[in-house]
C-alpha cells in the first residue's frame, strides 16, 4: 500500500497527460501510474486523464493504479486529439467530422468504466473552420446530441467546456454553454467550467458560477496566468465559496502551466487549497 497521505483534501485533482502534446498547461505527462503514485502520495483524491486516443491507453494498467492509491479518476479530457491531429467536430470537412465523433465515440467505454465525466472542448469548438457561426454551432448541436445519445446508454455525461476567445470561436462564455445545453436538450450533458478561461471572458467569475452551478459536472483551476492557483491575482477564496453556494460537489481539478516544476506546482497548488478548505470549513 503507498504512503497514504498525513492528510487528504477530498475532491482535488491534477490533470495528468497520458502522453506528450504541446499543449502546456498540463503539469504531469506520461507513465500514468507513476503519475497517480506521485500525486495520491502529495494527498490528491483525483487525478483527471487527458486522452489524445484511448487506443494508446492501457485502461487494465490505470484501473489497477487508480485501485491501488485509492484515488479517483473524475474526468477524461479529449482536447489533445484537435491540437495534434486536427480533429474538430465543426469542420467543414464531413470526413473529419465524422473521424472527430468516432474519436469521441471511441472515448466511452473507458470513461463508463471508470465512471468519469467525458470533457468536450477545443476538439469540438475550437474552430468554425471558415464557416459561418450559425452553421458551427448547427453542427455542434448535432454532433453532442449524437455523442450525448450514446453516451447516455453507457452511463456516462458529457461536460462542455467553454474556452477563451483565442482557443475557441463557438463555445467560449458561460452564458454560450448554457445556449448550447439547452439546444441539445440532454440530461447527460452539462459543463466544465475553467477559472483560466472565465477570468478573460466573464464579466464576473462569481456571478458566471452561480449561473453555470445547476449544470457544473467539474471544474478546472488554473490562476491568471495559467499558473497553480495562488501564482496570480484570482481570489479563489472566493471561487471555492461561490462553487459551494452553486452547490458543487465535484472535483476541483489543476490545469496549470508546470511552473516552477510540475512536482512544484501541484504541492503548491494542494497547499493553496487545503488552506482554503480549512479557513472556508
Ligand atoms: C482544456 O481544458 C483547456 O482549458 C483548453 O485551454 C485546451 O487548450
Ligand atoms: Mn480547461
Amino acid at each position: 500500500m503507498a504512503d497514504q497521505p498525513s492528510q487528504r483534501v477530498r475532491r482535488l485533482a491534477v490533470v495528468v497527460s497520458t502522453h506528450g502534446s504541446t499543449f502546456g498547461a498540463v503539469a504531469f505527462v506520461g507513465d500514468v501510474s507513476e503519475r497517480i503514485a506521485e500525486l495520491a502520495a502529495i494527498g490528491f483524491d483525483g487525478v483527471e486523464l487527458a486522452i489524445r486516443d484511448p487506443r494508446l491507453v492501457d485502461a487494465d494498467e490505470v484501473v489497477e493504479a487508480v485501485a491501488r492509491h485509492q484515488i479517483r479518476v473524475p474526468a477524461i479530457g479529449t482536447g489533445q486529439a484537435h491540437i495534434e491531429e486536427g480533429l474538430l467536430l465543426t469542420s467543414a470537412d464531413p470526413v473529419i467530422r465524422k473521424a472527430t465523433l468516432e474519436r469521441l465515440l471511441s472515448h466511452l467505454p473507458f470513461a463508463a468504466r471508470i465512471e468519469a465525466v467525458l470533457i468536450v472542448g477545443m476538439i469540438a469548438t475550437a474552430s468554425c473552420d471558415g464557416q459561418s457561426v450559425v452553421r458551427a454551432r448547427e453542427q455542434l448541436v448535432t454532433g453532442l446530441g449524437t455523442i450525448a445519445a450514446e453516451a447516455d446508454g453507457q452511463g456516462v455525461r458529457i461536460a462542455i467546456e467553454p474556452i477563451n476567445r483565442y482557443e475557441s470561436e463557438t463555445v467560449r462564455t458561460v452564458d454560450d454553454g448554457l445556449r448550447l445545453l439547452a439546444e441539445i436538450g440532454a440530461d447527460n450533458v452539462g459543463l466544465l467550467l475553467d477559472t483560466f478561461h472565465m477570468n478573460i471572458e466573464e464579466t464576473s467569475i462569481s456571478d458566471s458560477l452561480a449561473r453555470g452551478g445547476p449544470h457544473l459536472l467539474h471544474v478546472h483551476l488554473a490562476d491568471s496566468n495559467r499558473r497553480h492557483p495562488g501564482a496570480g491575482h484570482l481570489d479563489f477564496a472566493a471561487i471555492v465559496q461561490s462553487l459551494d453556494d452553486a452547490g458543487y460537489d465535484g472535483f476541483l481539478s489543476g490545469e496549470f502551466l508546470p511552473e516552477p516544476s510540475p512536482s512544484e506546482s501541484a504541492q503548491r497548488y494542494f497547499a493553496k487549497m487545503t488552506t482554503l478548505a480549512a479557513t472556508s470549513a
